[in-house]
């Protein structure tokens, strides 16, 4: 789909397997350290050397993102983000909107003109899918008039279920 002229899209598949994309987002704990879900696949993939890069960057805080190298990965960066703890928060969706933002944000520094997302706090943070994806396109929606490099926003999601959530939310919101 297109806001303005920014593609959002959706596909079914693995973080790691975006060979034609720019920059992707890891779903980072505070230390940035490997973990397990998505950032253990991305940390996995890119090699130890993206755990050295990310080490003085550590630790962030809820909502923020920082940008690396993306090492052994086919895309040239990874922006690190953390998510909310959805029990943990008073505002799960201010922070996860927030963090939604400083991934664009990291994204444009660099010029950057493709970023694949995964459903950011959806797995170990507890983050209900359907609402999850609805804040994730509502800060979207918001942002994309003011992006100037990113082009193409891709949302990657492992699971067919999850891929359908994203499908119909995304249009319920981009259509709106
Ligand atoms: N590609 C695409 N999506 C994936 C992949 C993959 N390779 N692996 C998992 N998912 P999570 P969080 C989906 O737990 O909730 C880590 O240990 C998964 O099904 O990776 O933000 C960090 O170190 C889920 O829907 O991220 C942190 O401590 C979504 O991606 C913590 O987990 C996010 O799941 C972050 O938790």
């Amino acid at each position: 789909m297109k806001v303005g002229e920014v593609t959002v899209e959706c596909v079914k598949g693995n973080i790691v397997e975006q060979h034609d994309i720019e920059a992707v987002v890891n779903a980072a704990n505070a230390m940035l350290r490997p973990g397990g879900g998505v950032a253990g696949a991305i940390h996995k993939a890119a090699g130890p050397g993206l755990y050295q890069e990310c080490k003085p960057l550590a630790p962030i805080k809820t909502g923020e993102a920082v940008i690396t190298s993306g090492h052994m990965l086919p895309n040239a960066y990874v922006i690190h983000a953390l998510g909310p703890v959805y029990a943990a928060e008073k505002d799960p969706a201010a922070k996860l909107a927030e963090t939604y933002q400083s991934c664009l944000i990291r994204a444009e520094e660099k010029g950057i003109k493709s970023v694949a997302f995964p459903a950011i706090s959806t797995g170990i943070f507890g983050y209900p899918m359907k609402e999850a994806a609805k804040v994730a396109f509502e800060t979207i929606k918001e942002m994309a008039p003011n992006l100037k490099s990113v082009k193409l926003i891709r949302f990657v999601l492992f699971a067919q279920e999850d891929y359908e959530i994203h499908q119909e939310v995304m249009k319920e919101v981009l259509e709106a």
